[in-house]
């Protein structure tokens, strides 16, 4: 399967399979109603071993219950590139954020999704650019705020850039070069 991602071995994956998680990232939530943390649970759909991180919309049925919502997963290291699976993601109006900006504006919109275990996202930087955050999030006017979504999150693969890519004087990073790139693999 990682072969079909385009992940080779510089790539260090977290499965989501136990508390041990990976070093290199952690997550933050909009509202850690499970306490934050990682919150995994079994899936029929898992796309490494039998679970994957569960979080939902913030969105009736689910906005007072006790879950964590949408993540943002932070590295200690720059990276050249970052990839995830999705699974039981049904509702339109899912994004992706890197750096804070918003490079994919409809999950579920890509033609390789499909219902169940849904499609892989691989991000990757373009030359001078790098990955330090990715926020998964269901965007206020999305379908998805009206309607509740549970989520699974499996397979995060991250590759450290070799090369650091020198900070701008700004702080900012532009990612004019990201290239992103979906696999659906039933
Ligand atoms: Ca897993
Ligand atoms: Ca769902």
């Amino acid at each position: 399967m990682n072969a079909t991602l385009g992940l080779d071995a510089s790539y260090v994956i977290e499965n989501f399979e136990d508390s041990t998680i990976v070093s290199g990232f952690t997550v933050t939530y909009d509202d850690n109603g499970a306490g934050g943390g990682f919150d995994m649970r079994t899936s029929n759909y898992a796309w490494d071993g039998s679970k994957g991180l569960a979080i939902y919309s913030d969105y009736a049925p689910y906005r007072n219950i006790n879950y964590n919502k949408q993540p943002t997963f932070t590295f200690t290291q720059a990276l050249s590139s970052f990839g995830i699976g999705f699974s039981a993601l049904d509702q339109k109006g899912w994004e992706i954020y890197v750096n804070g900006i918003k490079v994919v504006s409809d999950i579920r919109a890509n033609p390789n999704w499909a219902s169940g275990r849904n499609i892989y996202y691989r991000i990757d930087a373009g030359t001078g650019e790098q990955i330090n955050t990715v926020k998964i999030y269901a965007g206020p006017t999305s379908v998805a705020s009206t309607v509740s979504d549970y989520v699974e999150l499996d397979h995060l693969a991250f590759k450290v850039q070799t090369t650091p890519v020198p900070e701008p004087a700004s702080g900012f990073l532009l990612l004019v070069a990201l290239i992103v790139a979906f696999v659906y693999i039933r």
